[in-house]
């Protein structure tokens, strides 16, 4: 039976503390992971590469928005909360969490290098008894077949000597109502008794912890959620086109079956899918079904048709400026309102705007963008420009951050493109507004 502390360390001197949890992987998943558990009276490590982030958090800054500053500082000071950039504390550690990037290669198929390395250095330094939970969404039986074989070239055994679980991150950054702490938590291990063990260290820090028979179980769960979104975003991106040829308003269509209080839930047309969730997780989990001579066409269509948005917002655009302005798009001066890739926030990875501004490049459009979250673009080699709609030929909202006044910008523009439905039943009535 593996030994373990049921009461929580008390915080001692850094060279001989022992921790309850070792967090590896400081951001946005890490850090809110570590406020939670240490919120609880665990005391955390957490362990990142950048000293400067290191540094940062041993100060008591945070640099993640879901985790301000006055909430990690006393958890810092009080000793419950420390970071390093040194793998050898988890020889002080009862339990060791994986919180790091799972990106695409350029060939659009899993990275598991970061894990992996993580994975090689916690070998180095595992000891019996201690607990390995991943959390980084991944395929299924990547615990099972990546992570065990690299934590038993220590000559433990996970299961016997030590234990081993998935967990699935579910943060959503920026999102006020649901925390590391509120969300339910999957657990599955490798046996029984570590998804006890696992589910065990969560309690007490996470209001609910939800059991499963194993890691597969808990990996395919996190990609079910994430693909369930791209398969209906896909959905009504695909309705918006065939409304547009149909002169229906899908925007209208989607708000009255929005009406429906069971059975329906409500996704939006856009420009296509950002963020380092959506876009990514339906590709991890088709290149492991190959694997099983099976291909995930709705998956793959989803993708595709998510992928074509932005060429045919680009076709909008043209049609737009050619119809509302007697234009062509080459040579045409166009605003793109909004870059991050959803409201709110100011992160561009995968923002379908990218794509959006390199096809009106190609096109011969002059294009600038206009977002009070994002003031450098370093993908398109640009930084947002005042908001000056009378200065363009042609606004395009992209991503439609709230604190804008779409009512005024109609009023301002020469011709709209409103891409998430920003102006409005107002907008869409206007002759000078084209929506999706
Ligand atoms: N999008 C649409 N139409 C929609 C919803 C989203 O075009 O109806 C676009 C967004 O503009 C964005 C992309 O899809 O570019 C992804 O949007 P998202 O709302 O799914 O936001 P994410 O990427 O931050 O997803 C995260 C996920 N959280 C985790 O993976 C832990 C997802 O599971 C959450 O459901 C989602 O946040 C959320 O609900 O906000």
């Amino acid at each position: 039976m593996l030994e373990e502390r049921t009461q929580p360390q008390a915080p001692g001197e850094p060279e001989t503390q022992t921790w309850d949890a070792a967090v590896v992987g400081a951001g946005y998943v890490g850090v809110p992971l570590a406020h939670t558990l240490g919120s609880a009276g665990r005391s955390v490590i957490l362990i990142d590469v950048s000293e400067q982030v290191v540094d940062g958090l041993n100060r008591g800054e945070s640099h993640i928005v879901d985790v301000p500053s006055e909430q990690l500082a006393p958890l810092v000071e009080s000793g419950r909360i420390r970071a390093t950039t040194d793998y050898d504390v988890l020889r002080n550690a009862d339990a060791v969490l994986i919180a790091l990037p799972t990106p695409l290669s350029k060939q659009r198929e899993p990275d598991l290098s970061i894990v992996i390395g993580a994975a090689e250095q916690i070998a180095a330094r595992l000891k019996r008894g201690h607990l390995v939970i991943l959390e980084s969404t991944t395929y299924p039986r990547t615990t099972r077949d990546i992570i065990r074989p690299i934590l038993e070239r220590s000559g433990l055994e996970a299961g016997r000597d030590f234990s081993l679980a998935y967990s699935p991150e579910r943060v959503d950054p920026g999102n006020r109502a649901w925390t590391t702490k509120t969300v339910p938590k999957v657990v599955g291990g490798v046996t029984p008794e570590c998804t006890e063990r696992a589910a065990r260290l969560y309690e007490g820090a996470v209001d609910t912890v939800h059991r499963v028979s194993t890691p597969e179980a808990a990996e395919l769960t996190k990609l079910l959620e994430n693909i369930f979104r791209s398969v209906n975003i896909a959905l009504v991106n695909e309705l918006a086109q065939l409304c547009e040829r149909m002169e229906i308003d899908v925007w209208e269509v989607i708000e009255a079956a929005a009406t429906k209080p069971f059975g329906f839930m409500s996704f939006q047309p856009g420009p296509g899918l950002g963020g380092h969730c959506i876009p990514i997780d339906p590709f991890y989990l088709t290149w492991k079904a190959r694997e099983y001579d099976f291909a995930t066409e709705f998956i793959e269509l989803a993708g595709k048709v998510n992928e074509n948005m932005p060429y045919y917002c680009r076709s909008l655009v043209s049609q737009a400026l050619n119809h509302g302005r007697q234009r062509s798009l080459s040579g045409s001066k166009v605003l793109v309102l909004g870059v991050a890739y959803k409201a709110d926030i100011g992160d561009t990875r995968e923002s379908p705007a990218i794509k959006l501004i390199e096809l009106l490049r190609t096109a011969g459009a002059e294009v600038a963008y206009h977002d009070p979250f994002v003031p450098q673009l370093c993908e398109a080699e640009l930084s947002s420009v005042d908001l000056d709609p009378e200065a363009h030929d042609c606004v395009v909202i992209v991503t439609a951050h709230s604190q804008l006044d779409y009512a005024d910008l109609v009023r301002r523009s020469h011709v709209v493109v409103d891409l998430r439905n920003a102006t409005g039943k107002e907008g869409r009535a206007n002759p000078k507004v084209w929506t999706l």
